[in-house]
């Protein structure tokens, strides 16, 4: 594209193969992420020294921080993601489930709005939704301030201690309440939009194999799911995009079961698995993301987009692979595989350092075919010509994963790995 690249990174990330790979970088604080990754201020003057026009945020740290890119857009900085009212309105999973379901997209049942300070009203709402249900804290998201309630008399308890909970981690006490849905499958949307009124959906994804929610594989297509109920949702997604003027790339979480899609948030970021939708679709997302960023015209139509094959990714973590204990340290081998229909991407080399202060994820091999079988086997082969020493790494668990019949079957639920894991 013609662009520089300016990469920051923390003191204990000096030497990172990613800083050669960029035109310049900058050293931004010390390796506690609150004193450099998190540090919106030192990210600003970073930016001011290199001469940027624009910060990517990635897809940790500030990524979603709503007041971040506002003081990126106040510096006279593009900030390469939607602005910043549209992080904020999907930031809070109140305002952002209400926005979806005016739009037309289909949500879980449930409060539609904060729940009330009166318990005998929240019940009699919870009643209506039918037990069980969740109760959920609106600035949570991801896994966060949630609990399952199974019976009204365990409910008014329920809400105090996650309201409690939500204030003490969110500074918001606002919860919501929805249907519990018990076997549900991940499916996600991924969108691309510019600041023309262009809208576009580029297919699913299938994130249901997580734990603790981390999610260790994704998928595009999702397996076994009719085509034209994904291609209405990504539809009502695109028009819900328009809608909102949203710019960018962007997620649309579902839950999926008995043949039905429930919205439960929209990630405002590129996402981990992106990957695994370029595979399938040929499209640079985060080429779409600049040139969106740049107030440009998206280089595609609807008509453009369609997949072919199938795409398999698998999260390459340093920690010990069946418990999931991080695992830091010197990588004293690092051969990544490589072969037809493998893409890895990472920012490992070999002696370079894991450090303990920030995610475990150290690569992403993605596994390309005309359909699953052949990704499955190519992951397969790809897992076992990978080489790491110095740190544990999770390729064990992969391999177990992809061994499993009902896996290889295709459609598991969300619980489906803690499940085996546990021996069910
Ligand atoms: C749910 C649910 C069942 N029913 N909502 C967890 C993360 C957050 N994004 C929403 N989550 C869930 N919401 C209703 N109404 C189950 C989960 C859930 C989950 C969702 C997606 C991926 C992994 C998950 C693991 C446990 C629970």
């Amino acid at each position: 594209m013609g662009l520089r690249a300016v990469a920051v990174c923390s003191e204990a990330d000096r030497g990172g193969a990613w800083l050669e790979a960029a035109d310049d970088s900058v050293c931004i604080g010390p390796g506690r992420a609150s004193e450099s990754y998190l540090d919106a201020d030192a990210l600003l003057l970073a930016a001011e020294v290199a001469g940027a026009d624009a910060v990517h945020p990635g897809y940790g740290f500030l990524a979603e921080n709503a007041a971040f890119a506002a003081k990126v857009e106040q510096a006279g900085l593009a900030f390469i993601g939607p602005t910043s009212d549209v992080i904020r309105l999907m930031g809070d999973k109140i305002s952002a489930k209400a926005a979806m379901r005016a739009a037309g997209v289909p949500c879980v049942p449930g409060s539609d709005g904060a729940l009330p300070a009166d318990p005998a009203r929240c019940a009699e709402i919870a009643d209506e939704v039918g037990y069980p249900v969740i109760v959920k804290a609106a600035g949570g998201g991801g896994g966060r301030g949630m609990r399952v309630v199974r019976d009204g008399s365990d409910l008014a308890a329920a809400i105090a201690t996650t309201r409690e909970e939500a204030f003490r981690a969110f500074g918001n006490a606002e919860l919501y309440l929805e249907k519990f849905l018990e076997l549900p499958r991940h499916i996600e949307i991924q969108v691309l939009c510019d600041n023309h009124g262009n809208a576009l959906w580029l297919g699913e994804r299938d994130c249901s194999i997580q734990r603790r929610h981390q999610k260790l594989i994704e998928e595009a297509p999702a397996p076994g799911i009719p085509r034209e109920a994904i291609a209405a949702l990504g539809e009502r997604c695109a028009a819900a995009c328009r809608e909102i003027g949203y710019r960018g790339v962007g997620t649309f979480e579902f839950l999926y079961e008995n043949g039905t899609f429930a919205f439960i948030e929209m990630n405002t970021r590129i996402q981990v698995e992106h990957t695994v939708t370029e595979q399938v679709t040929g499209i640079d997302i985060v080429r779409e993301q600049l040139r969106a960023a740049l107030g440009e015209r998206l280089s595609l139509t609807q008509r453009d987009v369609r997949t072919k094959g199938h795409a398999i990714e698998c999260r390459i973590n340093a920690e010990h692979g069946f418990e999931g204990r991080p695992s830091p340290g010197r990588l004293t081998q690092w051969h990544a595989p490589g072969g037809p229909g493998i893409r890895v991407d990472s920012h490992m080399k070999a002696n370079a350092d894991v450090p303990p202060h920030y995610d475990s994820l150290i690569a992403k091999i993605v596994a390309s075919g005309c359909d699953r079988a052949e990704c499955i086997a190519r992951m397969k082969a790809a897992l076992a010509e990978m080489r790491v020493a110095g740190v544990a790494v999770n390729t064990g668990l992969h391999r177990f994963v992809l061994d499993q019949p009902a896996f290889r079957e295709g459609g598991v639920s969300i619980h489906f790995l803690e499940r085996a894991l546990q021996g069910e």
